[in-house]
């Protein structure tokens, strides 16, 4: 009950556009279990009323972004066919403070499940990996949350813009792809790959055993977010962002 009412909380501040107070703040005791059943509870909502679950995203997968918000782990968050952009605009009006970030998604043709995945699973199952932008966009104020708050918001997702290119999997070596983020022409980020967890590769195995953990998995047909190769970026109206991915080609993004 009182998970369904936070849910609800979480969800009209979302579609009403406004950031609201760490839910810890206000409720005291909720696990990390409990955070996960909100997120659960708000996609099965909008899946209800026509949305899609299209997959799943990683988020917290570096080191630096661990030590931002003050944890040791990373999270997962729900994909929905919603927050897929088409064309490379960025719309604002509907988020309330979005950031972008560079990633590498990965489209899978087969079932990934059980907690003894191995790497080479996870590269027989792929279809294709692609350059993507992740946008997040905390609901809560000023980006400040701790995990229980932001698995909750599902992971701060909010937009994903995939390349229209695909690439083979397995042919590179993920880990070693640079990345060069600019905004307006100037260069504001810089990563590789190996900022994922070591290598994007592994990020996959660690969802598919979190999932296992709650009873979920990777279907055929789904795609995934490995996680932000560097800092997520502020954007706003008028604003162009490049990501070059070394071999992987460039994305852009105008934001309106
Ligand atoms: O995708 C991410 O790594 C973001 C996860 C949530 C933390 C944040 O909003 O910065
Ligand atoms: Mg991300």
């Amino acid at each position: 009950m009182i998970l369904q009412k936070i849910a609800d909380e979480l969800s009209w501040h979302q579609k009403n556009v406004l950031e609201l107070e760490k839910i810890t703040q206000r409720y005291k005791g909720l696990s990390l279990e409990d955070a996960y059943e909100i997120q659960r509870l708000n996609i099965e909502k909008d899946c209800q009323i026509g949305d899609r679950l299209i997959g799943w995203k990683m988020g917290l997968t570096s080191i630096a972004k661990q030590e931002s918000v003050g944890v040791d782990q990373p999270i997962y968050g729900r994909l929905l066919e919603s927050m897929v952009i088409e064309e490379p605009i960025l719309h604002v009006e509907k988020l309330i403070h979005p950031r972008v970030e560079p990633e590498i998604a990965f489209l899978f043709n087969k079932r990934l499940e059980g907690k003894d995945i191995t790497e080479q699973d996870v590269w027989e199952a792929t279809e294709f990996i692609m350059p993507a932008l992740e946008v997040i966009d905390s609901r809560y104020k000023d980006f400040s949350f701790n995990l229980i708050d932001v698995v909750a918001d599902n992971a701060s997702s909010a937009k994903i813009f995939v390349s229209k290119k695909n690439y083979p999997p397995n042919q590179y070596n993920l880990d070693q792809i640079e990345v060069v983020m600019k905004l307006n022409g100037q260069i504001v980020q810089k990563g590789n790959g190996s900022a994922v967890m070591g290598n994007p590769v592994r990020s996959v195995m660690k969802l598919v055993q979190m999932l296992h953990n709650t009873g979920h998995c990777i279907e055929p047909g789904m795609v995934v977010l490995t996680g932000g190769i560097t800092e997520a970026i502020h954007v706003q109206i008028g604003d162009v962002i490049t990501v070059e991915y070394d071999k992987l080609g460039t994305l852009n993004m105008t934001v309106s």
